[in-house]
């Protein structure tokens, strides 16, 4: 798998509240962080979404489910859990795309309610890659609707963590985004 000239990756939500420690901790998710710094310098566009929620967020529940898509409460605007990972570069040119900030309304995908679809076409970039936490939630529906939005979408696998409750769910949502024409590879296929 080529990385083009023009390509964007989209850094998915490596918060804190999202790695070991945190609020919504995904198990090893501090781990892909040399992984994705690594791969920066060879992509001239960089998208850093972040889940960027009020305090009051119709997704926190005091007894969260996981699976009924209740969550602790987590990445709360302008608090530490919502800052991305310390080790995690963030170069001066990369766009930074919030969400989740309303109150009544989740939103698992950055292309959701933004203008991030627009705004890579307007760059001409047709190719987009995608790493991040989680694969189940954030990564899976970014991808999907990168692909939806007609460009061609490679989720870095190695590069992704996934909350994975129920057991399976990891490798299940990549299978719905394989079935969706989305590319599955490993940061090791990059060239
Ligand atoms: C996410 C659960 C709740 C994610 C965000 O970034 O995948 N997961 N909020
Ligand atoms: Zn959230």
């Amino acid at each position: 798998m080529r990385i083009g000239a023009e390509d964007a990756l989209i850094v998915t939500d490596i918060q804190n509240d999202f790695c070991p420690g945190g609020a919504l901790a995904v198990a090893n998710g501090d781990a892909i962080v040399p992984g994705v710094n690594a791969l920066l310098p060879r992509f001239k566009y960089l998208v850093y979404t972040r889940d960027w929620h009020p305090v009051d967020h119709c997704s926190f529940s005091d007894v969260p489910q996981f699976m009924d898509k209740s969550w602790p409460v987590h990445c709360v605007q302008g608090t530490i859990g919502a800052a991305f990972h310390p080790a995690l570069e963030v170069p001066s040119r990369a766009w930074i795309v919030s969400k989740g900030h309303r109150t009544d309304k989740e939103a698992y995908s950055s292309f959701q309610d933004s203008d991030l679809a627009n705004r890579l076409k307007g760059k001409g970039v047709t190719k987009v890659f995608v790493c991040g936490i989680a694969t189940d939630y954030c990564v899976k529906a970014t991808a999907l609707d990168s692909r939806r939005n007609g460009l061609e979408t490679i989720v870095i696998e190695d590069l992704c963590k996934g909350v994975d409750v129920p057991e399976g769910s990891v490798a299940t949502a990549l299978e719905e985004l394989r079935e969706a024409g989305v590319t599955i590879c490993r940061s090791e296929e990059l060239e």
